[in-house]
């Protein structure tokens, strides 16, 4: 038994999020935590909303209320959400916490006293009728590259091409509209990322078995142009976590905030603290602090690939250039995109299905197995209706939910709603027990090594095996013949359906469960001795016939959800 931490990146608080965020790094995260607690490793699986930043300031001011009370609502829209997927986190905490507040202060106040932080003076835009700096997202004007009217401060929508404040023609504040702009001198905190460029490459080409997406990309940024550079941490902005050294102020940084993504990552440790606040769990330093145990622990960090260089990069600057004994991640596992029907999933334009939409039309294990067997781990996948369709009835319908249902009908209507007892197994069992064994082990490895398509392909072929088995020796015939034989294959597939839900759980928990419940079974142990665990249902042990445990998806759905979600969400 190892004990593993797992966090996954932690979602913007703005706005519910769509399949595609769900399967780039919550979604896989939930699979390994379920997979690892099945096997009896003990877990730590953390997961918190990202609260601070422009993003979230902007949401409110269109939702009309204050930052806090939005960030709030929308931390119990989240996990409602989360609990609708069946996302088995151990605490889902906020990025806005108190925790976060004290530790992310605690990292600038301990980086400060390393010397790796600097001041550095800029200019930037200043409103004066709003009597703040903007960010760039708070400012909007004519592209200068194609005249496009509502460019932003960083970049136009329409033509693409980054920009800077200064570039746009006629800038005004979106806050207030006004065009009384004028640069400014202010004041920033630099994190002196490249005092570590060479601790950080050592780091990185260190990491034996990463997956290439997320070593490329850390190699690339620590390679391209000029490499791993300083970095701005502190903001004008209101909103975030203030610029202070530990508890004391910091001279000359008043009004000022640190940047979103120097807290965001700060919060996977603060949220195991807030994991003890609440009361479950009594030690979050054995879990953080290698002076404290945690060099036993293996943490792993599931993300999108657009979040890799700060996982690879910055936030290993802030661990190791503290010189404090923190925990560093073992094994960061990226994704790539998932692409929607054609194009992008869009959330401004609500083009494709977000988290609550999906679970209004449908189960979340429906959406939990195709997503995690069509995860996009090599390269960009697509969420196409038909593909969804066809995995649902063939994988789900076809050969999981039909085996169970076959099996169970068959022996109510011609023995009892209990096992049937029969001769002894032959040959064509024997091959089945080897085949599943094979099997299983197969799952086993790719789970162990976060394969994740691999993994869904393994269990779907296990699945698949029973049907082979049922057609091959063909009960319902045998039955008219020797119906002793009947029984004897029918108490093994009865059997199966039980490892099946074992099995299954980490990909589709609430099938899984009613599985279990079905067949009556007492424990949920992991099947290490495959053929000991096809036995563990006797002559005798009593079931029930599981209720439709999955329906169809009819093309006349299908269609209609594809027109619904094509893109017109406000
Ligand atoms: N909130 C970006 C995202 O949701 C960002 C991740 C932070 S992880 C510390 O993709
Ligand atoms: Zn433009």
């Amino acid at each position: 038994m190892a004990r593993h931490l797992i966090t996954s990146a932690i979602p913007y608080i703005n706005g519910i999020k769509h399949l595609g965020n769900l399967v780039g790094s919550q979604l896989p995260a939930d699979l390994y935590a379920r997979y690892l607690r099945a096997r009896g490793h003990e877990v730590l699986y953390l997961c918190a909303t990202d609260e601070h930043g422009t993003p979230a300031e902007l949401a409110a001011t269109k939702a009309g209320k204050p930052v806090a009370e939005y960030c709030a609502e929308m931390w119990e829209v989240q996990a409602k959400l989360a609990e609708g997927f069946r996302l088995s986190f151990d605490h889902f905490g906020r990025s806005s916490s108190e925790q976060n507040r004290k530790l992310t202060q605690h990292f600038a106040k301990v980086l400060d006293e390393q010397g790796l932080i600097r001041e550095v003076s800029e200019t930037q835009m200043y409103s004066k009728a709003d009597g703040r700096f903007l960010p760039d997202r708070y400012i909007e004007g004519t592209c200068p590259n194609c005249g496009f009217e509502s460019a932003r401060g960083d970049q136009c929508d329409n033509c693409t091409k980054q920009l800077d404040p200064v570039d746009l023609i006629n800038p005004h504040s979106t806050i207030s509209g006004s065009t009384d702009l004028e640069m400014r001198e202010t004041k920033h905190l630099y994190l002196r990322q490249s005092a570590m460029k060479e601790q950080i490459e050592e780091w990185i080409d260190t990491r034996v078995g990463w997956p290439v997406l997320t070593t490329s990309i850390a190699k690339k940024w620590l390679n391209d142009g000029d490499g791993l550079q300083d970095r701005g941490i502190t903001r004008d902005l209101d909103w975030g976590v203030p610029v202070q050294k530990g508890d004391e102020p910091w001279p000359g940084m008043e009004g000022k905030v640190f940047y979103v993504w120097f807290d965001a990552p700060i919060e996977y440790i603060a949220c195991s603290q807030e994991w003890v606040e609440a009361g479950k769990g009594d030690d979050w330093a054995r879990w953080w602090r290698t002076d404290k145990g945690a060099d036993d622990v293996r943490y792993t960090q599931f993300m999108g690939k657009d979040n890799v260089p700060f996982h690879t990069l910055s936030f290993p600057v802030t661990i190791l250039g503290s010189g404090e004994p923190w925990k560093l991640v073992d094994y960061i596992k990226s994704f790539n995109y998932l692409n929607y029907d054609g194009g992008q999933f869009s959330t401004s334009r609500g083009r494709g299905v977000f988290m609550d939409q999906a679970l209004d039309i449908l189960p979340s294990d429906y959406w939990r197995w195709w997503l995690l067997s069509h995860v996009p781990e090599t390269s960009d996948s697509e969420f196409t209706w038909e593909s969804f369709q066809s995995g649902v009835n063939k994988d789900l319908a076809d050969v999981l939910g039909n085996f169970a249902s076959r099996v169970t009908k068959f022996c109510r209507s011609k023995f009892s709603e209990a096992v049937p007892d029969g001769g002894a197994p032959g040959e064509a069992e024997a091959k089945l027990v080897a085949d599943i064994t094979a099997k299983v082990r197969e799952y086993e490895t790719h789970m162990e090594a976060v394969e994740i398509r691999k993994a869904a392909a393994a269990l779907r072929g296990a699945w698949v095996l029973g049907n082979e088995y049922l057609q091959e020796v063909a009960p319902w015939t045998t039955f008219k013949t020797d119906p002793e034989q009947a029984a004897m294959q029918i108490r093994l597939a009865l059997n199966l359906i039980r490892l099946y839900a074992v099995i299954s759980a980490p990909f589709i928990p609430d099938a899984s469960a009613e599985l279990l419940t079905a067949m009556h079974a007492e424990g949920a142990d992991w099947p290490d001795d495959v053929a000991a665990a096809l036995t563990a249902l006797p002559a005798g042990h009593a079931f029930d016939v599981p209720e439709v445990t999955f329906r169809k998806i009819t093309d006349a759905e299908r269609e209609e959800w594809q027109e619904r979600f094509a893109g017109k969400r406000d």
